[in-house]
């Protein structure tokens, strides 16, 4: 076997993830980054680094580099710096960080489906007062973003009775689903979309693209009479300031945001005080540590057996 030596940069407060990397991967070397006594190790020996959001240059010092891990799904923490060398890097994929996003998809959905946040009002009120509902089938939900969660939480919303669309680079072929790709279908996709959900990776091409000119596309034609947003990919694919005036001019009925433009969300963000807007603290689907220790072993038994890596990063695309 050869020698291993990971490099952890996971901004991890907690420092017991190396149970789960020294469990994974029994005898390798970790120099965990998230520890300040580590901050003047020898990185001459690293041959794989688990990252988040690594300091600036962090990667570029580490000369025998092989390949990079992300610590998520995304990876635009990775590629926001430039001196990142030019080495394969892997995506976190694994049943235990989709389970928990469909999860909290699913659970947005329904608390907008089901008018939650009337029953909570009615409740504090002691109020016995209900609202007509419309059912599932009669809504169209609309995923931005029909990748690997994408296409899990469709399945789930489809099982409900909800109608899917799916919009993405390339076209999909997904049973019951109707795929729309690229900047050419975006609008048709969203003049079908009652609510709409977005899984988006963040790159030049969708930065800011939840803004006042698509959600003024989306369907008004839903039960509600005004389109459902929500968005788990990643805050800098929202414009905050046109979310919120959409919320407030009707041109939004409601909104679930568990990611942000500057996490975490600041005191002072008038988001917080918005009544018809759920808010989670980018928490829809944390990567789970003996998840990600185990993903990153698997990786690297076959990329020393000489196998392909799975779940790679195409830096052309940012994503
Ligand atoms: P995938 O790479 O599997 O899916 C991304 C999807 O986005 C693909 O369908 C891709 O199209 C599509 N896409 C990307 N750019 C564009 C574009 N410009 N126009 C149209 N479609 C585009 O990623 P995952 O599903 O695994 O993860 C998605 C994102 O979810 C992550 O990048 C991360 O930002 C976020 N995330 C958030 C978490 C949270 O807790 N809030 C947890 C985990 C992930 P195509 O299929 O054609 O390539
Ligand atoms: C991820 C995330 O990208 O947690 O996995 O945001």
């Amino acid at each position: 076997m050869n020698a291993r030596t990971l490099l952890l940069d996971m901004k991890e407060d907690d420092l017991r993830c190396e149970d789960a990397f020294h469990s994974a991967l029994p005898g390798a070397q970790l120099i965990n980054w998230d520890n300040p006594d580590n901050r003047n190790a020898d990185l001459s020996a690293v041959n794989y680094a688990v990252v988040w959001g690594p300091e600036p240059g962090l990667l570029a010092q580490c000369p025998e580099l092989k390949v990079i891990f992300s610590v998520g799904a995304g990876v635009d923490h990775i590629m926001r710096d430039a001196s990142v060398p030019d080495l394969p890097i892997v995506r976190f994929v694994d049943a235990k960080l989709t389970g928990p996003m469909v999860e909290w998809v699913t659970m947005q959905v329904l608390m907008h489906l089901r008018q939650q946040r009337h029953y909570d009002a009615v409740q504090s009120a002691r109020e016995w007062r209900e609202l007509p509902q419309p059912p599932a089938t009669d809504f169209r939900v609309g995923i931005m973003g029909f990748g690997e969660l994408g296409q899990a939480c469709a399945k789930v919303l489809q099982a409900l009775g909800f109608q899917l669309n799916g919009w993405s680079q390339s076209p999909k072929s997904v049973e019951g689903v109707q795929s729309y790709n690229g900047k050419a279908e975006l609008d048709a996709f969203l003049q079908s979309t009652d609510i709409l959900i977005c899984l988006l990776p963040f790159t030049p091409d969708t930065a800011g693209i939840l803004n006042n000119d698509l959600i003024a596309e989306l369907s008004k034609d839903g039960p509600f009479g005004a389109p459902i947003l929500i968005n788990a990919g990643r805050g800098r694919c929202q414009v905050e300031t046109d979310i919120l005036q959409a919320l407030n001019d009707g041109g939004l009925k409601g909104a679930s945001l568990d990611v942000f433009e500057t996490e975490p969300l600041p005191a002072s963000s008038p988001l917080w005080h918005q009544d018809n807007l759920f808010i989670t603290p980018h928490a829809a689907a944390v990567s789970d540590m003996a998840a990600l220790a185990n993903h990153v072993a698997g990786q690297i038994e076959r990329f020393e057996a000489g196998k392909d890596l799975q779940f790679l990063v195409d830096r052309q695309r940012g994503y």
